[in-house]
């Protein structure tokens, strides 16, 4: 009984440790001195992905259009291959409805654009690396 309870906790310890392994961590690099340097990080969900930004400096009162795009920072797609929520106070949640996996497959990166009005200014980003 107690054997079986140590192989089950085992068991759940080794499966957080991979879910943790699978995460991808993004460093964004502030672009056009915007000094808004940030982290995204993606984590696997199923058939989806949880896609969270984090800039520390962000001008107040603006929602930052970003997305994931084709292409790595110093030459990106021009058109947003999959759309995140607006970067708001600092942050934003989005669940991509795509696998992790397929977001690696290609290169890619993930931007931030300076408003809605201003979106050809690029403010902050980071090149999407898998470790897998
Ligand atoms: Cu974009």
């Amino acid at each position: 009984m107690r054997k079986s309870l140590v192989i089950l906790l085992l068991g759940l310890f080794t499966h957080a440790a991979q879910a943790l392994d699978d995460v991808v961590s993004v460093k964004l690099e502030a672009q056009s001195n915007s000094g808004q340097n940030g982290t995204a990080t993606l984590m696997p969900e199923g058939d989806t992905t949880r896609v969270v930004i984090e800039i520390p400096n962000m001008p107040a009162g603006v929602a930052q259009p970003a997305h994931i795009h084709l292409g790595r920072c110093d030459k990106l797609d021009k058109a947003p291959k999959w759309r995140l929520e607006d970067v708001v106070g600092g942050r934003s949640v989005t669940v991509v409805p795509v696998p992790l996996d397929v977001i690696l497959k290609d290169r890619t990166a993930i931007n931030v654009h300076k408003s809605a009005a201003e979106a050809q200014i690029y403010v902050s980003c980071g090149n999407i690396i898998g470790t897998m």
